[in-house]
């Protein structure tokens, strides 16, 4: 008994003193001090995420669908967006870019107008501590200029473009390229892509390849002039994007032709224009390439913010869509 009481006594006493095993618990990390040299910093949740991004302007369907997927995101996860449009022009972009790291946002997302250019500003954020992730375009600057790009593969974007446009041609055909943005990473690369696969069709010849800025205006002027100089010659069309398609099969039907039947047409994004062109039966084929960047990207810019690691690469997932399957598919567009 008499050693029970004083086993009951130790215990008590042991625990008002914090001696007892399980009251020795670690500082909890809410009760560091910030800035102690022992503390660990808390996780960042959404809510206290400071993003800015750095869009590059509102050039396309697809680009206008890419801007309300990162805003309506941040909304949804309750991160304050500091979004700035730097209207198609480098130097915004760049002005935009220092106006973020002043503003000393946790990290920078950015859709690189261009590949090239961006060397001195990215180091300036980086010797700000701040991360830039490149969303949907690459640039092409040093690895440890940026942390993670997410977007699409748009070399195997070209690659397929080609292969379908030399199904629907039958190996056959004189082609005039609508090219995107000059010096941007899409259309360098559906560019590079289409030709490689070009290469085993000696029938399939390109006779013109002119830009058309990825708009649809600038994608009708280039399509008429290519009308007035080649005329019936032209029988395929490759447009880098739907928006420039959609400017050319207007072209096309105000010279009097038939879009998707006298003249093949393949472009790239697969947005709703695409397939109301498809079901119209004026757009042979649309590859995808997929806007709806916003939960991948600041699901990265967390990540990233936390110091966890990303992979250098994050890619969308996309598919080919033809006129088919395009009255099934439109319903559940959301671009
Ligand atoms: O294909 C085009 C837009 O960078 C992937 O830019 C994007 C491209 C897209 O203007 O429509």
């Amino acid at each position: 008994m008499k050693a029970l009481r004083i086993l009951i006594l130790f215990i008590f006493f042991a625990s008002i003193l914090g001696l007892a095993g399980c009251s020795q618990q670690p500082d909890s990390i809410s009760t560091l001090q910030p800035g102690s040299s022992s503390s660990i910093s808390p996780e960042k949740k959404y809510q206290d995420l400071i993003v800015g991004y750095a869009q590059l302007g509102a050039e396309s369907d697809w680009r206008v669908a890419n801007t309300i997927s990162i805003k309506e995101t941040a909304d949804k996860l309750g991160v304050e967006l500091r979004f700035l449009d730097a209207q198609q022009k480098q130097e915004n972009q760049i002005e935009a870019i220092r106006k973020l790291i002043v503003q000393k946002v946790d990290v920078i997302g950015l859709s690189p107008i261009v590949e090239t250019g961006w060397d001195e500003v990215f180091q300036e954020a980086k010797d700000a501590g701040i991360p830039i992730i490149l969303v949907d375009r690459r640039a092409v600057v040093a690895d440890d200029l940026y942390v993670t790009y997410l977007g699409s593969d748009f070399l195997e974007e070209g690659r397929n473009s080609a292969r379908v446009m030399a199904k629907l041609v039958n190996g056959k055909a004189n082609i005039v390229e609508l090219v995107g943005t000059i010096d941007s990473a899409p259309a360098n690369d559906r560019y590079t892509g289409f030709r490689e696969i070009l290469k085993s069709y000696p029938g399939m010849k390109i006779i013109d390849s002119q830009s058309g800025d990825f708009t649809r205006a600038r994608g009708k002027e280039v399509m008429a002039a290519f009308l007035l100089k080649y005329g019936k010659k032209i029988t395929a069309v490759y447009a880098h994007n739907d928006d420039m398609a959609l400017g050319a099969i207007q072209a096309i039907e105000e010279y009097g032709l038939k879009p998707g039947k006298d003249i093949k047409i393949v472009s790239v994004d697969a947005t709703r224009g695409a397939f109301e062109a498809m079901i119209a039966g004026k757009l042979n084929a649309t590859i995808e390439c997929n806007p709806l960047l916003g939960p991948q990207f600041f699901e990265l810019a967390l990540k990233v913010v936390n110091g966890q690691s990303v992979p250098k690469w994050v890619p969308s997932i996309e598919t080919i869509f033809f006129p088919e399957d395009a009255s099934k598919i439109l319903p559940t567009r959301k671009y």
